[in-house]
């Protein structure tokens, strides 16, 4: 593809960046990321994800040797030097050098990679029919263990969930927490509407504070309907009206089956149409602009 990507202050081609093998990012997933998306040539709320890589950062006790808004420069810079309008936007921190032990104190050089890439979309088709999910058996992290609102590079709880769903013949997961409420999905916040009201886990069930969760909030907040954060079970999804998940790559995806369950008229839903039809508004004025 011959992208150049950002690494360590540098611009360079995409098959030379490279890490060492004793970075422990590489040793034990000791690190963060964030993905974020540009719409024609402006980066979708680019803060938001910046302030919660920071967050992520300092909750796991890892420096991040660049300023805000170094950073916020060399996210702007890596979409502009690969000419790309539409893309997919990968920031990674890792802790850095060491030796074969855990002990993070003693990492030297923490690297910071950025690639901007080609979006890989998903079809309209997929948003008009839905996805098929199925529960899996791994449990989201505990809160209390691996905190699944740190987007930590550790993220085999979900790939798990991921190779579990897919052996069922599905293509995505949904993730109970230890008290078998619903989390989320491997990557995506699940929302569920019911008589015209949505609803969606709070954070404290294990999930991940999604940025297109809040942007989905305020959205049917402004459509004047009422969204709650409220615990859910199995028997919520399969009895609700529509159903759909949200994240930063399959943006927002319609479930019309949980669990072999249909849910509604086994296609997209109308609120489901309308949330998406403000999300595309949104996301085609809003953002900050590379090209300027
Ligand atoms: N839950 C988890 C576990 C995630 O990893 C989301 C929810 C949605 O969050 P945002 O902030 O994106 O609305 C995520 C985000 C990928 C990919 O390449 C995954 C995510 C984001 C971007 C790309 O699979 N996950």
């Amino acid at each position: 593809m011959g992208l150049l990507v950002y690494l360590n202050g540098k611009m360079v081609p995409e098959e030379e960046a490279k890490i060492s093998i004793f970075d422990h990012a590489v040793l034990y997933g000791d690190g963060v990321f964030e993905g974020l998306r540009s719409y024609n040539g402006k980066i979708f709320k680019l803060d938001e994800h910046l302030e919660r890589l920071y967050i992520s950062a300092k909750a796991i006790m890892l420096k991040i040797p660049l300023e805000f808004s170094e950073m916020r420069k060399a996210v702007i810079e890596t979409v502009k030097v690969n000419n790309l309008k539409d893309s997919y936007i990968r920031i990674v921190v890792t802790r850095g050098i060491g030796d074969l032990g855990l002990d993070p104190t003693i990492c030297k050089n923490q690297s910071v990679f950025i690639i901007a890439s080609k979006l890989q979309l998903y079809s309209e088709s997929f948003y008009e029919k839905g996805l098929e999910i199925v529960t899996v058996p791994t449990r989201r992290n505990l809160c209390e263990s691996l905190n699944p609102a740190i987007k930590s590079l550790n993220y085999l709880n979900n790939i798990l969930a991921k190779i579990e769903a897919m052996n069922c013949g599905a293509m995505e997961g949904l993730m109970l927490n230890n008290e078998g409420y619903i989390s989320e999905c491997t990557g995506e916040n699940v929302f569920i509407i019911k008589k015209k009201k949505v609803f969606t886990p709070p954070v404290y069930a294990g999930t991940l504070p999604g940025i297109t969760r809040e942007v989905v909030i305020e959205i049917v907040k402004n459509m004047g309907l009422e969204v709650k954060e409220m615990l859910l079970t199995r028997y919520d999804l399969y009895s609700c009206d529509e159903c759909f998940i949200t994240g930063t790559a399959a943006e927002i995806m319609p479930v019309t089956c949980v669990d072999k369950r249909i849910i509604g008229e086994g296609k997209q839903g109308p609120i489901t149409k309308k949330i998406r039809e403000s999300f595309r508004r949104l996301v085609d004025t809003e953002g900050v602009p590379v090209y300027e």
